[in-house]
């Protein structure tokens, strides 16, 4: 898509609610149309990652984890091999003497990450692990085949 156009809409709505929306994205630096737009572009890639299991996604696995926990390190490397395709990189950050954070990119279908975090989740000695899906920022591999 080179020149997508634009749509315009009316919409009603408290007149509370915009004050508040404009006195945020004042302070993000952002007009209506763009907040608005973000604001539906999150909106809908929410709905699709809860509704679309099977739908292509990209995401991060963030956590955080005691790097002195036996066998920890090579149980977390044991299960990201598990998964070659949907892993695309990842980063390790030494955070203090015990602490280390791992940002695991992803690309895929989102029950593979929510089964990958699930995997990581349960190993002992992680302190905290968040799955950020972007669902529908994307096209699927297949949609580029012509
Ligand atoms: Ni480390």
């Amino acid at each position: 898509m080179t020149k997508p156009g634009t749509a315009r809409i009316s919409i009603s709505l408290p007149p509370d609610l915009l004050r508040e929306f404009d006195s945020a994205i004042k302070q993000m630096g952002l007009d209506r149309s763009k907040a608005i737009q973000q604001a539906m572009r999150n909106f809908i890639s929410e709905y699709r990652w809860e509704h679309s299991p099977t739908a292509f996604t990209v995401g991060t696995i963030t956590l955080i984890y005691h790097h002195d926990v036996r066998g920890l390190e090579s149980e977390l490397t044991d299960i990201q091999h598990q998964y070659p395709d949907l892993i695309t990189s990842s980063t390790h950050v030494h955070l203090d003497a015990v602490h280390c954070l791992l940002v695991i990119v992803v690309k895929g279908q989102a029950k593979a990450m929510q089964s990958l975090a699930s995997k990581l989740k349960g190993l002992r000695g992680i302190k905290q692990l968040k799955l950020t899906g972007l669902a529908g920022s994307i096209s699927a591999p297949t949609e580029h085949i012509h």
